[in-house]
């Protein structure tokens, strides 16, 4: 195994370079981060994540996801970031060693890791749809493979003619209502039935298993934005002015990092209607502090994001979903 300290955290990586970095990160750091396999892809790669605790038994915990759309590649570059800040801030930053002393994080940096592999393959798709999903329309550069813009899980079923379910539109709550479609062909396909892809039900099942989550904190790209429920409905969650209060909080601690204007507010008045969310069924099932992120950038580059905005795109979510873990841990 290669040691992390030969790794580019300003560059994006493949499935296997991220996977082998997990393996040394963790061996390096034993004291304090695990590795836990809590599923499998439809194509039977390994669903991992990593535990950060210094002890204790089933503490409270933060869970936070990247990756579930496989395109967002900025997402997973900042996972890997932010696991590497974790670990080297524990014992200097005070307040992460205040959150690390009583609760644990959870983090899931690939969380579709089919899609993924997907994206980093060079072969031409044929004709399958890239846009659709509400977002600015995405140019395809000249020549760029067209898998680069999967955003879907890879799955199949027998008669049915497209590939992929959208996992952010998979989850019980609210599913198969606004905002998500019906039809296989669509990138907000939301799947046969709720939780019916092994990359969402590992989820469901981990966090359900744990019963002490206590923030979850799902992250995407891009538009930047700071959003908590709902998506399903237009409807205010029972605790909108706390948890809009809080996003206030963290986007104006990341603006002062590198002065990134976020907007923040509900999924369903600040971005748009969508059903069958992650953070809407993390909600449901009780967990307060749900938010999902959209990192860099407005549309200038989209889902390509140059590899030199990595690291400040990093630092500032950094600051702001450290913001979200202090809140949570005084409440
Ligand atoms: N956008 C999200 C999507 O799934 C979103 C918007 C994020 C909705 C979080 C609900 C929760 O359509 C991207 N970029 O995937
Ligand atoms: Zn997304």
């Amino acid at each position: 195994e290669r040691s992390t300290s030969s790794f580019s955290y300003s560059s994006y990586h493949t499935l296997e370079e991220i996977y082998s970095w997990i393996d040394s990160f963790v061996t390096e750091h034993a004291n304090i981060v695990s590795k836990i396999q809590i599923g499998q892809s439809f194509e039977n790669r390994s669903i991992l994540v990593l535990k950060f605790s210094t002890g204790g038994f089933q503490r409270q915990a933060i869970w936070i996801d990247t990756g579930i759309h496989s395109r967002e590649w900025i997402t997973h570059a900042t996972g890997i970031w932010t696991a590497d800040k974790i670990v080297s801030e524990y014992g200097k930053d005070c307040i992460l060693t205040n959150i690390l002393d009583t609760m644990d994080i959870f983090l899931e940096i690939v969380s579709n890791p089919d899609g993924f592999a997907f994206t980093h393959s060079m072969a031409r798709m044929s004709g399958a749809p890239t846009s659709g999903n509400g977002l600015s329309n995405q140019v395809i550069h000249p020549g760029l493979s067209q898998n680069r813009l999967w955003r879907k899980n890879k799955s199949s079923r027998p008669g049915v003619a497209c590939i992929g379910v959208d996992l952010n539109r998979n989850w019980k709550s609210g599913f198969g209502g606004n905002g998500s479609n019906d039809n296989p062909c669509s990138e907000t396909y939301h799947g046969p039935y709720p939780h019916s892809e092994p990359e969402v039900s590992a989820i469901v099942k981990f966090i359900t298993d744990h019963r002490n989550i206590k923030a979850l904190i799902s992250i995407h790209s891009y538009s930047q934005m700071l959003m908590y429920p709902y998506g399903y409905s237009l409807e205010p969650v029972s605790s909108k002015e706390e948890l809009c209060n809080l996003s206030k909080s963290a986007a104006q601690a990341l603006y002062k990092v590198h002065g990134m204007q976020y907007t923040y507010g509900s999924i369903s008045t600040t971005l748009y209607m969508a059903s069958g969310v992650t953070v809407d069924w993390a909600y449901d099932s009780g967990i307060k502090y749900s938010f999902s992120f959209e990192l860099r950038d407005t549309g200038q580059y989209g889902f390509l994001l140059p590899a030199t905005q990595i690291i400040p795109t990093a630092q500032e979510t950094w600051m702001a979903i450290r913001t979200i873990m202090i809140h949570t841990l005084n409440h």
